[in-house]
């Protein structure tokens, strides 16, 4: 005859009867005798940093690095996607490193959103130029010339 195991993990013998405990990680269900692993990301009780995730797991959890850090032998730290040449912000753009993250930005005299940076047409937005001046516009910038018979920048 073959007798179930009283309880999953570790029995307490209380006379009269028993308890059973679980090890840790684990807490005890309804029925008393098994045990369901805990939450600890859940429960709050991991003690994963900000720059990590906790991933619950059987028996305990897991803090992984989160997007934007890697892993070293005793933290998650910042990748700096700048200068690790994972990034490619336009060749008119700079790149910008952040914790967790990076942002490009679009050099002066060009417009989008830094991955893509094209020539701002300064000519054709506001006219820069005084009005008797021509505008002419060029990859970054522009240059303003004065009209036959004006002297000067040709500036505003
Ligand atoms: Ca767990
Ligand atoms: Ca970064
Ligand atoms: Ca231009």
């Amino acid at each position: 005859m073959q007798y179930k195991q009283a309880c999953e993990h570790t029995c307490i013998d209380e006379t009269p009867g028993y308890r059973c405990e679980c090890d840790d990680g684990y807490e005890l269900t309804a029925d008393l005798r098994t045990c369901s692993d805990e939450d600890e990301c859940i429960l709050g009780e991991d003690n994963c940093t900000d720059r990590e995730i906790c991933v619950n797991n059987d028996g305990g959890y897991d803090c992984v690095c989160k997007d934007g850090y890697r892993s070293t032998a005793s933290e998650c730290e910042d990748i700096n996607e700048c200068e690790n040449g994972t990034v490619a912000c336009d060749g008119n753009a700079f790149c910008n490193n952040t914790e967790g993250s990076f942002f490009c930005n679009c050099n002066d005299g060009y417009e989008g959103n830094g991955f893509l940076c094209v020539d701002k047409n300064e000519c054709a937005e506001e006219d820069p130029c005084d009005q008797n001046a021509i505008c002419t516009n060029f990859p970054g910038s522009y240059n303003c010339t004065c009209i036959t018979g004006y002297n000067g920048t040709g500036e505003m």
